[in-house]
């Protein structure tokens, strides 16, 4: 297992669409285990493949105080979202910026887990937020493109003086 690192907002790379896993194989499973020691490193509670520039449907939540309930998606469908619901989201890929975003309350979706195994969740609250921002990494998207574009601009600025300053 090996800790990543991280792509940062504005990176073109984070705007990829990512592609359907084929086969649930070792190579994915170890995919998911990087994704995963990543994530707790960080920390986070979700990482997209595609935040560490692998632009595979492959996401990794938990939120879980304790840090003990690993979730695995692989290609997920939400295929029932209910209800509205908003908390201040922040991002890995976007350190130091949190923001309200206008998310569904209730959500199902469906995946395949670390096996290749399809399943069905029903999601509310934190872990329905989690799932439907970790979602919208697979297709390009990041949660600064709900803001206006004044925030938007004003986040991209921020983040690329710092990394400026990081190099
Ligand atoms: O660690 C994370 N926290 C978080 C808080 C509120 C809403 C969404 C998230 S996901 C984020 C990790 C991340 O960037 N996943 O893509
Ligand atoms: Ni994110």
């Amino acid at each position: 297992m090996t800790v990543r690192s991280i792509l940062h907002y504005p990176d073109p790379r984070l705007r990829k669409k990512a592609q359907p896993v084929a086969v649930v194989n070792d190579d994915i499973r170890a995919l998911v285990d990087d994704m995963a020691e990543t994530m707790y490193q960080a920390p986070g509670i979700g990482l997209a493949a595609i935040q560490i520039d692998v632009p595979k449907r492959v996401v990794v939540i938990d939120c879980s105080t304790q840090r003990s309930d690993l979730k695995v998606f692989i290609n997920p469908v939400i295929t029932r979202r209910e209800g509205t619901y908003g908390i201040e989201e922040g991002c890995l890929s976007v350190p130091g910026i949190f923001e309200e975003v206008e998310r569904a309350h209730t959500i199902e979706v469906r995946a395949l887990d670390r096996d290749g195994k399809p399943f069905t969740l029903v999601a509310h609250d934190l872990l329905a937020v989690c799932i439907q921002h970790e979602l919208d990494h697979l297709d390009g998207k990041v949660f600064v493109d709900y803001l206006s574009r004044l925030k938007q601009q004003r986040i991209r600025k921020k983040l690329e003086k710092q990394q400026r300053l990081a190099i």
